[in-house]
């Protein structure tokens, strides 16, 4: 197993619109493995291929205070959606920034797992916003993307920032 690294914005390969995985392989089971690595020791609730650099449509996420509710979805695709919430978001390529951003409340996904079998999953309220937020990472859309014009370069300009201020300490 390993700790893969997490791209971070603006780096351009999080623009990259992932692929369709069609070998569900021991290659495949161990990427998985990594990525549940890789989002647990960053702290994170969801990760997505992209964001280690792998453009194929593999996401993983956890909601669970336990850290013990491991869902992995291969392909995942929305076939409904419900309803609308507003969430403070947070990204591991966007270190420290946070922001609201409005998404259904409900969605209904068709997906493989990682044995290629299809599975289906309702998912409300925050796990429903991880796995749209993971989707669009594997379409290369990230979440400031939905901000204003004013409120995203705000928030970018804090981006720079505190690497300024992480680098110079
Ligand atoms: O760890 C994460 N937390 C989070 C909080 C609110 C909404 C979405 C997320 S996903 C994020 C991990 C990440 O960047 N996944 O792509
Ligand atoms: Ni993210």
């Amino acid at each position: 197993m390993s700790v893969l690294s997490i791209l971070e914005f603006p780096d351009p390969r999080l623009r990259t619109k992932a692929e369709t995985v069609r070998t569900f392989d021991a290659e495949l089971k161990q990427f998985v493995a990594d990525m549940f690595e890789t989002m647990y020791a960053a702290n994170g609730v969801g990760l997505a291929a992209t964001q280690v650099n792998v453009h194929q449509r593999v996401l993983v996420a956890d909601m669970s205070d336990e850290r013990n509710q491991p869902l992995a979805l291969i392909n995942a695709e929305i076939l409904e959606k419900d309803g609308a919430q507003v969430y403070q978001e947070g990204c591991l390529s966007f270190p420290g920034i946070y922001a609201d951003v409005t998404r259904a409340l409900k969605v209904k996904v068709r997906a493989n797992d990682v044995d290629g079998n299809e599975i289906i999953v309702e998912a409300e309220g925050p796990l429903a916003v991880c796995i749209q937020h993971e989707m669009d990472h594997l379409a290369g859309k990230v979440f400031v993307d939905y901000l204003s014009p004013l409120k995203r370069s705000l928030l970018l300009k804090r981006l720079e920032k505190q690497r300024k201020q992480a680098a110079s300490a």
